[in-house]
């Protein structure tokens, strides 16, 4: 059963840094939910996997981010927010748009996942340090190839609705439009000559989205508060 509303969101993710824990903190800022950051039963629930073969007494979950309240746990980044989108009045309005949401919201993690994995080329689960000259041909072809193809789609995905002057969908904040907004963050920063050359040129529709959602009145105040985590500087977390 899932506790009292006004009990905060447990988010648990690594220390230290953004990731894609992010994704899951901006939409809670941008809603005014209460929550805390919890490090310290990440390493009891994920590392070696306990959490994901079953044995740390929540619902089998494969890797952080997890949000938890009283004993209800949910997991996979991209369900997360969606899960918090439908308490807290972030879904589109029509049904056709529901769809093209979730849609745009797997996308966003596909390419964040493409990204992440370029980092780690050789081995995907060990760190990024003990790779990064192996790797570095698999970052480059990610820049040249992947990335500006994931940025023209998401640019039209973005003028499909009103020219793409507003969100993705409607007249209306979705989660969505969140998500973009931290892929397009942590691309900026992984990336900040490529995205200054998309800005400049394919990318202009998202380079305004990205300034004008960065400058709503929560989300400023987070981004220039210190719970905000800076990101990790490699693997586009
Ligand atoms: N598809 C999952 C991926 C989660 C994921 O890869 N989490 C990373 C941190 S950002 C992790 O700790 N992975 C450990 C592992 O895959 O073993 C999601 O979007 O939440």
């Amino acid at each position: 059963m899932m506790a009292s509303p006004e009990e905060p969101w447990v988010l648990h993710y690594w220390p230290g840094f953004a990731g894609r824990g992010e994704f899951v903190r901006v939409v809670l800022e941008e809603v005014g939910a209460a929550y805390v950051n919890k490090h310290d039963l990440c390493m009891e629930y994920f590392h070696g996997g306990k959490a994901r073969f079953g044995d740390a007494g929540i619902y089998p979950s494969f890797a952080p981010p997890l949000l938890q309240k009283g004993d209800f746990t949910v997991c996979s980044t991209g369900v997360v927010c969606r899960f918090l989108a439908d308490k807290y009045g972030l879904m589109p309005e029509k049904e056709q748009d529901k769809w093209h949401a979730e849609q745009i919201n797997n996308a966003i993690h596909d390419y964040i996942g493409e990204g992440n994995h370029s980092f780690h080329g050789i081995d995907p689960i060990a760190g990024y340090d003990g790779q990064k000259e192996a790797t570095q041909p698999y970052i480059d072809r990610f820049v040249a190839t992947r990335l500006p193809k994931w940025l023209k789609h998401l640019e039209a995905v973005l003028k499909a609705n009103n020219g793409g002057k507003g969100f993705l969908f409607g007249d209306k904040l979705t989660y969505v439009d969140l998500a973009l907004l931290h892929a397009l963050r942590v691309t900026a920063s992984q990336f900040p000559e490529a995205w200054k050359e998309a800005s400049a040129d394919y990318a202009k529709l998202l380079s305004a989205f990205k300034d004008r959602m960065s400058a709503r009145p929560k989300l400023a105040a987070y981004f220039a508060s210190d719970r905000c985590a800076p990101f990790a500087g490699a693997s586009m977390m």
